[in-house]
């Protein structure tokens, strides 16, 4: 693979690299964020994006102007930034209640953006992220959809603020995910792409919040969208969202070839500063990829591997660093050489005079004192494969939890004196080295010199601990004949043998102690009959109707919804056409219904809704679809569309077309993926209402 010569077009410009602030918690001090900006700059990092989710004036008071006290930290961070030649971008995130229509709150908006502008800082970003989609009355009718109101917004922003060369957009669908149908057919992120101003650049998680890969097709296809190259907002290495989660991974499933193709790449990391040395270190060798790396022989037919950057170097070349960071003192009075040396040294210095009077020396016959092995690389390394990344397992951990699977697996053989018996003991005795090898790590670790990052880290080498200390407890039981150790088989155990609070209680009681297999289990259990309508159906099928349409007023904040044009049919108030009309049930009763029209012109007539005669044409059927949401499975809804469809064609329909909320993202999701439903632009439909056809 030869080496890219220019930027390509679409990521033109300086690359934007570095770290956003924009985790839920507690915020970063402003002594960590300046310690940051150092970091950045030694390892070629470039910018710094402002964005803590619970910092009071950044989302919650967006619009409360700074104090005194708090401009003067602002400004020192600010121009901070600036001496280590990182951009300090501003973000402000007001869509938690922003009225978009109203003149005073776009005034209020641009006074604090003016604000910080006056503080020394010349970049931007307006966050629209984890927000409400639904729009306030007002707001709907200045606007014709959220995503004209938060274009509007921003680009009267930008504008005001002299377009500066950095101001970037988060958008409320800022990942593939969240897109309906998909993320080129989404009409949000094609009003964004069309109505953004092209110097506002557009941020991007990937295919979902915390994305796995990130692969250049779908780079291509959100770039075509958006009508520019994104800035990733990675979430690789975000904690915020699990208590027992740490990221401590290199930066990885993301090949270098993206960056031509982007505009940047911020990295949002774990909440606890000092544990993201790693996070920020390899996200910089990742980005000099490019233009450091020379490429590496990379075996043939080996896909995964990137000819300019591997995860396991820069891992090994950001624990290196690490661990000269923790050996470093980080507090006056902070450890020192142990008095003995202390001693031995003070023979050759006989000039030394300041003795201190606490430095203890042992005398024959009492405790030596308290010697700590210095911390290893080893150690860093096992560290980072306990906590590796969102989507996988260190190699040691891995190991642990297959050599834990096995034991148990073959615990008839515990004592067996056979030839599996004595390969029982000895895989158990290798795993309880490996579980010592973790209390080791962690005793090295309390020692190490530097004290803000072990308070950092605490927390969660505690918990590992105490899970590997009750897997060893485990194996040693079955070890010995099944007779478990008292400690473990205690009547009135100490509360870190049962962890977890109300949370653990509930992993407990699940199915599956609550990994992601109880959701699908929750799937294959669930037993569905699905039948013809009758008469008699009625009824249930009004009451199914009116719990959904109750569970959406819900969602749009007790605003009255626009009919559908099905809601005749579902209120039982026309019939739906023969052969047409199934209801599911569970055990529970009733669940579900799928009805149709043939000819949907009566239901329209109903509602007195204007539907265009070319649709018509196209899709003279009409069919409604709703699910309680306790049925989980789709099966069973994907099974009674497929009968309706069936019988609306062989009763010699061309199409049928269904109408579905905006705010209904299940029902959306669900016609979106049996691929034969796809939007149908309709003029004059309601705002909140979208309709979807299938050709037949
Ligand atoms: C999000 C939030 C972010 C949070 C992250 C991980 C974006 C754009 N927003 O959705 O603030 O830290 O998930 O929980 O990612």
């Amino acid at each position: 693979m030869s080496k890219p010569k220019s930027q390509p077009p679409t990521g033109a410009g300086r690359f934007i690299c570095g770290v956003v602030e924009g985790f839920y918690g507690r915020p970063w001090t402003m002594e960590q964020r300046t310690e940051l900006f150092k970091r950045e700059q030694k390892w070629g990092l470039n910018a710094y994006l402002y964005a803590p989710k619970d910092d009071y004036k950044h989302r919650m008071y967006w619009r409360d102007l700074y104090s005194a006290e708090e401009a003067e930290q602002l400004i020192a961070l600010i121009s901070a930034a600036k001496q280590h030649n990182v951009d300090f971008i501003y973000a402000i995130s007001p869509g938690l209640d922003i009225t978009f229509s109203n003149p005073k709150e776009v005034a209020a908006l641009k006074r604090k953006l003016d604000q910080v502008k006056e503080f020394g800082c010349s970049s931007f970003s307006v966050l629209f992220d984890d927000v409400e989609r639904e729009m306030c009355a007002a707001d709907k009718r200045a606007f014709s959809s959220f995503a004209h109101a938060q274009v509007a917004i921003t680009n009267d922003v930008y504008q005001h603020l002299g377009e500066p060369e950095t101001f970037l957009f988060c958008p409320t669908d800022y990942c593939a995910r969240f897109c309906t149908p998909t993320v080129s057919q989404s009409s949000y992120l094609n009003t964004v792409g069309q109505k953004l101003l092209p110097g506002i650049d557009i941020l991007w998680t990937g295919p979902k919040v915390v994305s796995h890969k990130i692969s250049v097709e779908s780079i291509e296809e959100v770039s075509a969208v958006l009508r520019r190259a994104p800035v990733i907002w990675d979430n690789i290495h975000a904690n915020d969202y699990d208590p027992q989660r740490l990221i401590l991974g290199p930066y990885k499933d993301r090949p270098t070839e993206l960056i031509p193709k982007l505009k940047g790449v911020l990295t949002n990391p774990n909440c606890e500063f000092y544990s993201n040395f790693v996070a920020i270190h390899t996200l910089a060798t990742w980005c000099k990829a490019l233009t450091d790396g020379e490429p590496r022989d990379v075996e043939m037919g080996d896909e995964e591997q990137d000819p300019y950057y591997s995860p396991q170097k820069a891992l090994m070349l950001a624990l290196t660093d690490w661990l000269e960071e923790f050996m470093s003192t980080d507090q006056p009075g902070g450890p020192r050489p142990p008095a003995r040396l202390k001693k031995e040294c003070s023979d050759e210095e006989p000039m030394q005079t300041d003795i201190d009077e606490s430095s203890y020396v042992t005398g024959p016959d009492e405790n030596p004192l308290y010697t700590a092995e210095p911390l290893t690389l080893d150690d860093l390394k096992l560290l980072s494969d306990l906590f590796y990344l969102p989507y996988e397992h260190g190699t040691t951990t891995i190991t642990m939890l297959q050599e834990l699977d096995w034991l148990k697996n073959h615990r008839q053989a515990t004592t067996a004196e056979t030839d599996q018996g004595a390969e029982w003991r000895l895989r158990a005795q290798q795993f309880d080295n490996m579980c010592e090898a973790v209390v080791q790590m962690f005793n090295r670790l309390s020692n190490a010199p530097n004290r803000s990052i072990l308070y950092d880290l605490y927390n969660y080498i505690c918990d590992i601990k105490s899970g590997v200390g009750l897997a060893q407890a485990y194996v040693k039981a079955l070890g010995s004949e099944g007779q478990a150790s008292t400690e473990v088989m205690e009547d009135d155990p100490e509360p870190w043998r049962f962890r977890g609070a109300l949370s653990g209680e509930f992993q407990r009681m699940l199915p599956g102690h609550g990994n992601r297999d109880l959701f699908r289990q929750a799937l294959m259990t669930a037993v569905y009959c699905i039948r013809p309508y009758c008469p008699e159906d009625k009824t249930e099928v009004q009451k199914v109707f009116r719990e959904m349409q109750r569970a959406g007023d819900a969602k749009s904040s007790m605003m009255a919804q626009t009919p559908l044009i099905s809601d005749s049919l579902s209120a039982g108030e026309l019939l739906p056409s023969p052969q047409c009309a199934l209801v599911v049930e569970d055990d529970i009763g009733m669940c579900g219904y799928a009805l149709a029209l043939t000819d949907a012109k009566p239901a329209i007539a109903k509602i007195q809704r204007a539907v265009s005669e070319p649709v018509l044409k196209e899709f003279p059927s009409l069919v409604v679809l709703q699910m309680l949401p306790r049925v989980t499975d789709p099966s069973a809804a994907k099974c009674m569309i497929g009968r309706l469809l069936s019988s609306i064609r062989s009763s010699g329909s061309k199409g049928v077309f269904c109408e579905l909320r905006h705010s209904d993202r299940r029902m959306i999701n669900f016609f979106s993926k049996l691929g034969s439903f796809k939007p149908i632009q309709m003029d004059g439909l309601p705002q909140d209402i979208l309709t979807m056809g299938a050709s037949l």
